[in-house]
């Protein structure tokens, strides 16, 4: 092990095999998301090309590319690092393999615990000009008609410098099982899911962006609203909200009904609005303030006399941006139910 070193592919040899195959755990209900903390076993799952089995033993992170000190670590020597504890909404963009304009709600809430990235990239110096950390998962195998060697993505080193982006190994103080990821993966807090990766065993400082399907062929998306057909990468999350309650189809009792649920974006929430039965006018919700990265749990209180109703809501987000009422995968979340 001493002979190697750090980036020349032995960061794989912790790899036993790969589980083949597409896998997506659907994530419940909005209504059944009624807790703060989403328990691991509620919360989504997405592999793209198969689960990767790890020695963990044998598992070690690297840290090369454009930098002074390359180095690696092995699980011990990562869990010896000071921990940060972050809550975060966690959120799939849904698939890459079609347009973002139906409907997705991917998501859950969960606190994460590692070490910072930015103190794994210090230690090694980045030099001058690099500007992006590509990580890798010991993963591989096909999606679609694309087949890769491994999962790989990046960020820019901005995002990768950022205290709330971290190298993983607990997801809500339990060990990350195989399918989270484990025994460590990265974790981006306000971007979305893709960015996080998996199974992780490579951070490499490039200058430019990786040349790997999964940030080439998929996870680029059209700028909404823009005509000229410009594309960017799917990273930071848009602002999306789910209505928890009432539940679809369900009898309350009136006049006066709470409808709440929670509301998330990559930069926070600063207002949510609620609508009655499409009439056009948005009443502003009870919201509670973000701390880290947490989905944020909006209350309204609605007077609605006996019949059919329906209820929708709009988050905007701290940068001002606003839900679409359709047409888009945060569009806003509408729920009918009966009030007597
Ligand atoms: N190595 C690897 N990392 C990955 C993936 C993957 O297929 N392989 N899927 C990504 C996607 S699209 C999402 S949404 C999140 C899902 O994380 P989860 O399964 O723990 O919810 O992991 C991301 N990281
Ligand atoms: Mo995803």
């Amino acid at each position: 092990m001493e002979s190697s070193s750090p980036g020349d592919g032995t960061e794989r040899s912790s790899l036993i095999k790969v589980d083949p195959g597409f896998h997506f755990r659907p994530p419940p209900d909005p209504h059944e998301l009624s807790t703060f903390i989403t328990p691991d076993s509620d919360l989504f799952q997405t592999i793209h090309m198969g689960a990767a089995i790890i020695d963990h033993n044998l598992w070690r992170l690297d840290i090369h590319g454009l930098v002074e000190r390359p180095y690696s670590l092995s699980l011990e020597e990562l869990k010896a690092l000071p921990p940060t504890r972050i809550t975060s909404f966690h959120e799939c963009y849904g698939s890459p393999l079609k347009p973002p304009t139906e409907f997705v709600r991917r998501i859950g809430n969960v606190t994460w615990t590692g070490v910072k990235l930015s103190t794994l990239l210090r230690k090694a110096i980045p030099l001058q000009g690099a500007d992006f950390v590509w990580s890798d998962g010991l993963d591989s195998g096909s999606l679609s008609t694309i087949s890769a060697d491994r999962y790989q993505k990046d960020l820019p080193l901005s995002k990768a410098m950022c205290d709330e982006v971290l190298v993983a190994y607990e997801i809500n103080g339990l060990p990350l099982d195989v399918k989270r990821g484990g025994p460590v993966r990265l974790v981006v807090p306000g971007w979305f899911g893709t960015n996080s990766t998996k199974w992780l065993c490579s951070l490499a400082v490039r200058k430019g962006r990786s040349t790997g399907p999964f940030t080439t062929t998929f996870y680029n998306e059209l700028v909404p609203g823009d005509e000229s057909g410009k594309m960017r990468p799917v990273w930071e999350v848009e602002p999306s909200s789910i209505i928890v309650n009432p539940e679809p189809g369900a009898h309350v009792k009136g006049p006066e009904v709470t409808v709440w649920g929670w509301a998330w974006s990559g930069d926070g929430i600063e207002s949510v609005d609620a609508e009655v039965d499409g009439d056009g006018l948005w009443n502003g919700a009870l919201l509670f303030p973000r701390k880290e990265f947490e989905w944020q749990k909006f209350e309204k209180q609605a007077f609605l006399l006996p019949g059919e109703h329906t209820i929708a809501v709009r988050a905007t987000s701290c940068q001002g941006l606003q839900q679409p009422l359709s047409g888009r995968r945060n569009q806003v979340h509408r729920v009918t139910f009966e009030v007597f």
